[in-house]
């Protein structure tokens, strides 16, 4: 049987789960702008997308072209759609309106565009992250930080690209997680995987073990008794995984199961974790329990954070659930 494109799907998505015409433009406007930023990235030095860009992001970050040139392309590809009242990005400092010359709609887009910057210059997995809220009060002109300061159980859809050995689109629209592949011969998604779930037992993990000195307790602990295999409290063995990009770290699990780890240390005691609430975890998180898996930040359930700040920080636990439950227990029990 011939596989479904993406178009297909989204029609198939309004007739079936009452998904709004604009949501259903919007995912394709994303899927266009990751195709872009797909080809920039397969291009690499070809194209002269490699190195630095000079700059820093709002976060104190040195920014990579790619993380400059992938930014460009969301907003340029999402602006004209007609579905959007505005933007937040990683790379930008302030939330951004749409310009006066395209038409707004309902909703606001959030995104990390080019997610696991290290990787690129090692020609390794890097993806784009989005999250979509509603705007509130509807499509208006003029947005400000206050409307997108909604925790993650208000998100209409969230996903993400990886670009790898494959491009994959993954996406939910609060029914389920659907994967899809790009096949470049023909330029479209096809849809290659459904119904994704996330096994609730793994014994696999993926933590940066680099920074074990500066855990809390609660984390050290785990991972000490994940390391101490079949003899230890777990009562097996455990494999980890590091990508360095949260994005291929999601996919594994989303593929096979596992937890992923980025917690508070006491690096910049004052940080609540490396990963961005907004565009980062809770994006991540939503496809998480979508598929069964959980998600929280060691304490409570990451989407049911009342944000502050558009670019604040999350520690994020998540991923098959027997592994979440029991790591934000220790949590608890701390507490
Ligand atoms: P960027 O969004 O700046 O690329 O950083 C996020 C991230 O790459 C995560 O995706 C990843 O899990 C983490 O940083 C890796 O950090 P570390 O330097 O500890 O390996
Ligand atoms: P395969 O060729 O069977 O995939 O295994 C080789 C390899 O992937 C190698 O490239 C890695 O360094 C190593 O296995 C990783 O193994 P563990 O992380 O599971 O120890």
């Amino acid at each position: 049987m011939a596989l479904m494109t993406l178009h297909q799907y989204l029609v198939r998505e309004k007739r079936e789960n009452g998904v709004p015409e604009e949501l259903a433009e919007l995912i394709l406007s994303v899927a266009d702008a990751c195709k872009k930023i797909r080809s920039k990235v397969t291009e690499g030095a070809l194209a002269g997308v490699l190195g630095m860009a000079g700059t820093e992001n709002v976060q104190g970050e040195d920014q990579k072209k790619l993380d400059v040139i992938s930014n460009e392309i969301m907003c340029g590809a999402n602006a004209p759609s007609g579905t959007l009242s505005g933007f937040a990005s990683e790379e930008m400092t302030e939330v951004m309106g749409v310009l006066s010359e395209y038409p707004v709609g309902p909703y606001l887009i959030l995104f990390d565009p080019l997610d696991g910057s290290s990787n690129i210059d090692i020609n390794a997995p890097i993806g784009t992250i989005f999250s979509v809220l509603p705007c509130p009060g509807g499509a208006k002109r003029s947005v400000t930080e206050k409307d997108f300061l909604q925790p993650g159980v208000n998100q209409v859809a969230a996903g993400y690209a990886m670009y790898s050995t494959q491009t994959q689109l993954v996406f939910t629209l609060g029914h389920g997680v659907s994967a899809f592949t790009f096949d470049p011969a023909v330029g479209e998604f096809y849809l290659t995987r459904e119904h994704i779930t996330v096994s609730p037992s793994t014994a696999e993990f993926a933590i940066n073990c680099s920074n074990m000195r500066h855990w809390q307790k609660p984390v050290q602990q785990y991972v000490k008794e994940l390391l101490a295999g079949e003899t230890g409290p777990r009562g097996k063995n455990y494999n980890m995984r590091w990508v360095a990009a949260m994005i291929a770290e999601a996919h594994r699990i989303l593929s096979r199961g596992g937890i992923f780890i980025y917690p508070k240390d006491d690096r910049i005691p004052s940080r609540p974790g490396k990963l961005r609430l907004m565009y980062e975890a809770n994006p991540m998180s939503l496809l998480m329990e979508q598929a069964g898996g959980r998600a929280t930040n060691g304490l409570q359930r990451i989407l049911e954070i009342q944000p502050e700040k558009v670019h604040q920080r999350v520690a994020v636990f998540m991923g098959s659930s027997e592994e979440v439950d029991y790591v934000t227990g220790l949590h608890r029990r701390q507490d």
